[in-house]
């Protein structure tokens, strides 16, 4: 029988939305119209979470999500800041839920992050007399952080991201002038991945970062990569952050991306998903959470809800987006969007603060949008069916 795009769309519309009524947690593939479903051929879909959706405080989302999705992402428990408040100090309490929550579910757990310039206490980078800390110093905490950490997850984590946002956003320097960068130097990533190789053998060890489809970002990240072949450092994966919105970047600059990774014979994956629909004025791409824009009515116009155009706009870029992942099923290993829902996005908060943005694929009330089934839809007639 052939269905017309908005026919088929109604029809799952309908098979759907009594699948996000009916979940029950325990059987997440009894139904077959549910994202973990629809791509289980072609790559893994993934979605970050906080701690209310998986201890239980939000089960309703946690039904949802384990429904849907076969990979799961701590959005910050996971943190350096979180596992590792002080010198002495781990606390796994909070990132243990995770583990549990995707053993149940049968969910591939990702570790986010190990390395990154933020989110890590200052003591990090202190030396006992409070001068900065000396290269052997931070080399030390780097091998007992990551020990630590990856060896805690031994078996339960699937991959790592193990530097996070190394590299520059312009200037003529490759890698972002981090603490990192500034106390060990150019070689912190490649120590970084051979104490993660050290502490699971087992776990994938990734490079993760945002606005890989900017040219010179992406020439820089293959420079950087290439380099850490040459030198034999354990790294099986890049992720894209891919924080998107509704026109930018062109579909022939995502899928150049994604070849340029692929070409290095490493696995693809696309981490952080998102599409902001709201107006900005700063350079697209750049998910600095330090960066900011000044306040303005204007550019916060879908308070009192999303209009059906709109909705139509999102559903149209989420089918583009994932006509070209399909394209690259072979490359590309996971897809994870940040975060379940609208009002649990970053982006209600970046790059300004207490705005209502619309950027996932389920809704504030945890109802699928129709971008829902716009994936869903390029799921169900991926060329693996
Ligand atoms: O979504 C995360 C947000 O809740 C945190 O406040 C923020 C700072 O830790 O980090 C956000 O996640 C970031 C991710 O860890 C790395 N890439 C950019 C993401 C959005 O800022």
């Amino acid at each position: 029988m052939f269905l017309t795009d908005r026919k088929l769309i109604l029809v799952l519309t309908s098979v759907v939305v009594s699948v996000f009524q009916s979940a029950t947690a325990e059987e997440p593939d009894k139904n077959t119209a549910t994202l973990r479903s629809a791509f289980k051929d072609d790559f893994l879909v993934g979605v970050a979470l906080n701690t209310a959706q998986v201890d239980g405080r939000n089960a309703n989302a946690g039904e949802i999500a384990a429904r849907q999705f076969s990979a799961l992402t701590p959005e910050n428990d996971m943190k350096w800041q979180s596992l590792h408040p002080q010198p002495d100090r781990y606390d796994f309490k909070g990132a243990d839920a995770y583990a549990d929550f995707a053993e149940k579910h049968g969910m591939a757990l990702i570790g986010h992050n190990l390395i990154w310039h933020s989110q890590t206490p200052r003591w990090v980078f202190q030396g006992a007399d409070g001068k900065p800390a000396t290269r052997e110093e931070l080399l030390k905490r780097m091998e007992d952080h990551i020990h630590t950490v990856v060896g805690h997850f031994k078996g339960k984590v699937k991959g790592w991201d193990v530097v996070n946002e190394a590299l520059s956003d312009g200037g003529p320097d490759l890698l972002r002038d981090s603490p990192w960068r500034k106390i060990i130097g150019d070689d912190f990533l490649d120590h970084a991945f051979r104490f993660a190789r050290e502490a699971d053998p087992q776990a994938e060890l990734y490079y993760n970062d945002y606005g890989l489809e900017n040219e010179r970002k992406r020439a820089n990240c293959v420079k950087l990569i290439k380099g850490m072949l040459e030198r034999k450092v354990p790294i099986d994966g890049i992720g894209t952050q891919s924080h998107f919105n509704l026109n930018q970047p062109s579909p022939g600059e995502i899928e150049k991306t994604i070849q340029a990774f692929a070409d290095l014979g490493l696995k693809v994956m696309i981490t952080e998903l998102d599409v902001d629909i709201l107006p900005g004025r700063g350079p697209q791409g750049n998910a600095d959470i330090n960066r900011r824009e000044q306040a303005d009515p204007a550019a916060n116009p879908y308070t009192g809800g999303f209009p059906d155009d709109m909705q139509e706009k999102l559903a149209r870029r989420y089918a583009e987006i994932f006509g070209i992942y399909l394209k690259h099923r072979r490359s590309i290993t996971r897809v994870t969007f940040w975060g379940l829902d609208d009002g649990t996005s970053w982006l209600n908060g970046f790059p300004i603060r207490g705005r209502t943005n619309h950027p996932l694929l389920i809704d504030r009330q945890l109802k699928p949008k129709p971008a829902f089934f716009s994936v869903l839809k390029a799921g169900m007639e991926s060329p693996a069916k």
